[in-house]
């Protein structure tokens, strides 16, 4: 019956972590997956999510359906969350938000969306960017196009050929922007950029999706890294934004995210809200209440919310530790390579210039794995690994 079926590939992200563990090395080093390791290279619970499931344990919860569209006060945090305390359309109701599985859902259900509502509208995503973008989009039935983003020469951004690409792109495009912390090249524009861009979908009247996957893990301040959608906002735009729970909680496996739409009225978000639950609703009926739950407990304590602030901000200075400390034993190793693009760049990722050749002797010579693209997760790295790492990376690039 099934003899037509041809084994597929391998996630080439995840199957960095196939690799990396059929290797027995005690030195291997895991660089693949962006899931978040503490100093001692093991994943970390928050302190605040171990209080809110201490909190939902006491509570007595039941288990029933939540509806299609989630958990309210869920949404309602997450909204806020990214949009701020004080957003209008939060406050007049212009907004409809649903609770999906993690930031991959909410790209599948906005893309499905998309399908339905803007056909043979073509979505554009940068090149690069997370691998996942270009095969939710195919498989929603969204012609997918990418827009110049990564500058290889200097490990930056491509600034004017990303503005030129959106210019050239048809009137009314999707324009799928990363909101902070690139994946997978660190590299984000700089807030008098991100004006331009604003003001070039807004002259094109592009629709402009935001997937926001890291909010709080790349500068330390969920603020500071929601500058982009606000600007977004505060400009006009009606946009789509995708959020995820997945790093900013350490709520990976919970697969908790949203997915919210800006509207001209609250009749009309009321409207797309109804056909986001005509959509949901053969997919996945409802989705899973517990990671909705955690998120929800800590955004409506200020105690909770103080100690997720804190414990996020911890994570992100470790990375930005483990950046300084891995450029440091570079230079102290000999290389005297130009490495700034890996404290310039900004998040769980770097894109380090790293050719497939030189990440395959990494693999073979030195039990470092990571995809061949040259991204490392940052958060791959420990105080007790870095050094080590170094002098393996100098060794394949001199
Ligand atoms: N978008 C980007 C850019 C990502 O890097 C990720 C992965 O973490 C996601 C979305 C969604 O991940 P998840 O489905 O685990 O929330
Ligand atoms: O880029 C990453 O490493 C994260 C995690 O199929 C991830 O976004 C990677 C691959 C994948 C799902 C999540």
């Amino acid at each position: 019956r099934w003899s037509h079926v041809q084994k597929g590939p391998e996630d080439p992200i995840l199957g960095v972590t196939v690799a990396f563990n059929k290797d027995t090395s005690p030195s291997k080093i895991n660089l693949g997956v962006g899931a978040y390791r503490d100093d001692n290279n093991k994943p970390y619970v928050l302190e605040a999510v171990k209080k809110a499931e201490k909190k939902i344990f006491e509570a007595n919860v039941d288990h029933e359906y939540a509806p299609i569209v989630g958990v309210a006060s869920f949404n309602n945090a997450a909204a806020v969350l990214a949009l701020g305390e004080d957003n209008s359309y939060i406050k007049e109701k212009k907004i409809t938000t649903v609770q999906t599985i993690s930031g991959t859902g909410a790209l599948r259900v906005a893309a499905e969306f998309f399908g339905r509502f803007l056909p043979g509208v073509t979505a554009y995503v940068p090149n690069p960017t997370w691998g996942n973008h270009n095969v939710i989009f195919a498989d929603s039935k969204v012609p997918v196009k990418s827009y110049s983003y990564y500058n290889p020469s200097n490990c930056g951004l491509n600034f004017e050929g990303m503005i030129k690409d959106i210019q050239a792109a048809p009137a009314g495009s999707i324009i799928l922007l990363h909101a902070c912390a690139h994946n997978p090249t660190g590299v984000d524009p700089t807030h008098e950029q991100w004006k331009k861009i604003s003001q070039v979908c807004k002259e094109k009247e592009h629709f402009v999706l935001f997937d926001f996957a890291y909010q709080g893990f790349a500068s330390g301040s969920p603020e500071e890294d929601a500058y982009a959608v606000r600007l977004f906002v505060e400009d006009g735009h009606l946009i789509g934004l995708c959020q995820s729970f997945a790093k900013n909680f350490g709520l990976y496996g919970e697969r908790i995210g949203a997915f919210s739409l800006l509207a001209n009225s609250a009749e009309e978000a009321a409207v797309l809200e109804s056909q986001l639950k005509i959509l949901i609703r053969p997919m996945y009926s409802n989705p899973p209440v517990y990671g909705a739950r955690v998120v929800s407990s800590i955004l409506s304590n200020k105690e909770l919310t103080q100690q997720w602030r804190s414990e996020v901000k911890l994570m992100a200075d470790r990375i930005i530790d483990m950046r300084t400390s891995l450029v440091k034993y570079l230079k102290q190793h000999g290389s005297t390579k130009d490495w700034s693009h890996i404290t310039n760049q900004i998040g769980m990722f770097c894109f380090t210039g790293l050719t497939p050749e030189q990440v395959d002797r990494l693999a073979s010579e030195f039990h470092v794995y990571l995809t061949r693209n040259g991204r490392i997760s940052i958060a791959g790295i420990t105080s007790k690994n870095v050094e080590y790492l170094a002098k393996a990376i100098h060794s394949v690039t001199k």
